[in-house]
């Protein structure tokens, strides 16, 4: 409980301290596994924006940062990681084809909104 109380004032801090460059540009308004969570093992990684993507434009990839008893683990592209837009057209879903092993991540991603901009970003998040 106090985990996800914590992790909700981070993800609000994240958003709220984000420097607006321009009030057009997509951000992330919520993603899962939540902004540094500690989550369960998992295939899929979504992050959702606050405005529609071009889906040609979009797409993130994810790095592994870190291993239980690997120190200095240098970060990690993960192979078999696909990002795609939603139907929704505003959330990038990572699909990996094996579920994530136990470590830390973090999702690079470049995205294009209505102002036609590219605008990146990270997300990081923790699998137990
Ligand atoms: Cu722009």
């Amino acid at each position: 409980m106090r985990f996800k109380i914590t992790a909700a004032i981070i993800a609000l801090l994240g958003v709220t301290l984000t420097p607006t460059v321009a009030l057009a540009h997509p951000k992330v308004v919520s993603a899962k596994p939540a902004p540094n969570a500690k989550a369960a093992r998992t295939k899929v990684v979504t992050l959702t924006f606050s405005e529609r993507l071009t889906p040609k434009m979009s797409a993130a990839t994810l790095v592994m940062t870190g291993m239980p008893g690997m120190a200095n683990h240098a970060p990690m592209k993960m192979a078999g990681v696909t990002s795609k837009v939603a139907a929704n057209g505003k959330s990038l879903v990572l699909t990996s084809a094996k579920p994530l092993a136990t470590g830390t991540y973090r999702v690079d991603w470049a995205v294009v909104g209505a102002d036609a901009h590219r605008v990146t970003g990270t997300h990081s998040f923790s699998i137990t």
